[in-house]
């Protein structure tokens, strides 16, 4: 640190030079995460300083918190629901593992997940000690359900389900698991981080969330499809689980309980995730999630008449797509400028069809997709 502070515009200035080498998003097909409403970033800042580590000492933000939980637990089936708002999905996956740890006391612990699974897992087994067993996929890369009953033994104490997975977009068979967990006395845990605010606005509908009675738990984050600033991730749990396992005593806080993982936390990110959730309402949301979809399709139909097929037809916005000499096109469309990933298994291209993008931008992709792979055949 310098001994003599910088005036305020040196300072500006070097954050303007840093923010100048960050990408704006407007090419970025790799990210699950978008612009925040303005709203949402509006609110950010007038509770910038509220702290719900603290909560005591902030008992609006804390009902904002509350009321956020309550939306969320409605879209999910479950008005009473509880929960709270955490840094994200990563956050969110531990905490419900941790639940379902602590609810259970065998010595070798382990956990029936999607190969598909996000690599949070990895690091939540990593903290918790618990033996993560990844279970195979379908044609359709959702989990085979009797993959997960082969790997359940006396030693499980949850399963877990992707609604929305990361590299494919895909919906596992809830209900199915439900029935497994149901039957084995297991608890369940829903990840859709990414697919809460886009499967409730789908066209076509699909049962994830707390009306299946053997859902325990879900995650979904606002700060991905949600619109609402980072860091807001959502983690729920059915009406009648509470967090009690959880909870840990704070004897120097206003509060006498803490149940988040982390301890200092954000209350601006939860009055964004409040203030977009009221400006959009589902219709809002709906508007959103169908421009993803069209802009989605669109991209689909370009790739196919380029002879790059789909794994799969598009669940949501997650276009996965079969192309030849899949890193030599990947290096060309960097080179024009485009972001893009890839999924593990099989490997093929893999886009995020966010809302900062735009048609205009979605046609220009095609067109220089089209000229990448011409490029290489
Ligand atoms: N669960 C699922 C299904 C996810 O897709 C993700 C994140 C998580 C959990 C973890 O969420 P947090 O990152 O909020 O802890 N999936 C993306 C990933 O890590 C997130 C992402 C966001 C990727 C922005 C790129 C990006 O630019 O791959």
């Amino acid at each position: 640190m310098n001994q003599k502070g910088l005036l305020e515009k040196e300072v500006l200035a070097l954050l303007d030079s840093a923010r100048m080498k960050d990408t704006s998003y407007e090419k970025v097909l790799s990210a699950m995460c978008t612009r925040p409403h303005p709203i949402a970033v509006k609110a950010h800042m007038q509770f910038i300083e509220s702290n719900l580590g603290d909560f005591g000492l902030f008992p609006g933000t804390k009902e904002l918190e509350e009321k956020v939980i309550r939306i969320m637990g409605e879209m999910y089936s479950d008005p009473n629901a509880c929960g709270y708002i955490t840094t994200g999905g990563t956050e969110s996956n531990i905490q419900a593992l941790r639940i379902a740890r602590n609810l259970d006391h065998r010595s070798h612990p382990n956990v029936v997940v999607p190969s598909s699974a996000h690599f949070s897992f990895d690091k939540t087994a990593d903290l918790l000690g618990v033996e993560i067993r990844k279970a195979r996929l379908d044609s359709e890369f959702r989990v085979d359900i009797d993959s997960v009953e082969t790997l359940i033994d006396d030693n499980t104490i949850a399963l877990v389900g992707i609604a929305g997975s990361t590299e494919f977009g895909q919906i596992d068979p809830i209900e199915d698991l439900a029935d497994l967990a149901l039957s084995h006395d297991l608890f369940l845990h829903v990840d859709a981080a990414f697919g809460g605010f886009v499967i409730p606005f789908l066209d076509k509908k699909y049962t994830f969330d707390f009306s299946v009675s053997g859902v325990t738990s879900m995650t979904s984050d606002p700060h991905k499809m949600g619109m609402a600033t980072i860091p807001a991730g959502g983690l729920l749990f059915r009406q009648d689980t509470c967090m009690r396992p959880l909870e840990i005593d704070t004897p120097y806080l206003t509060i006498r309980k803490q149940h988040s993982l982390a301890g200092t936390r954000s209350g601006a990110a939860v009055a964004g995730a409040y203030a977009v959730m009221m400006h959009l309402g589902r219709e809002g949301y709906k508007k959103i999630v169908d421009r993803c979809m069209k802009m989605t399709h669109r991209i689909v139909q370009g790739a196919n008449e380029l002879g790059a097929t789909p794994l799969i037809d598009p669940v949501m916005n997650i276009a996965t797509l079969d192309v030849p000499e899949l890193d030599k096109i990947r290096k060309e469309l960097r080179a024009k400028g485009w972001f893009t990933s890839v999924t593990r298994e099989p490997r093929a291209l893999r886009l995020i069809i966010m809302p900062h993008l735009g048609e205009e931008t979605i046609e220009k992709f095609i067109s220089d997709l089209g000229e990448c792979i011409r490029k290489f055949q």
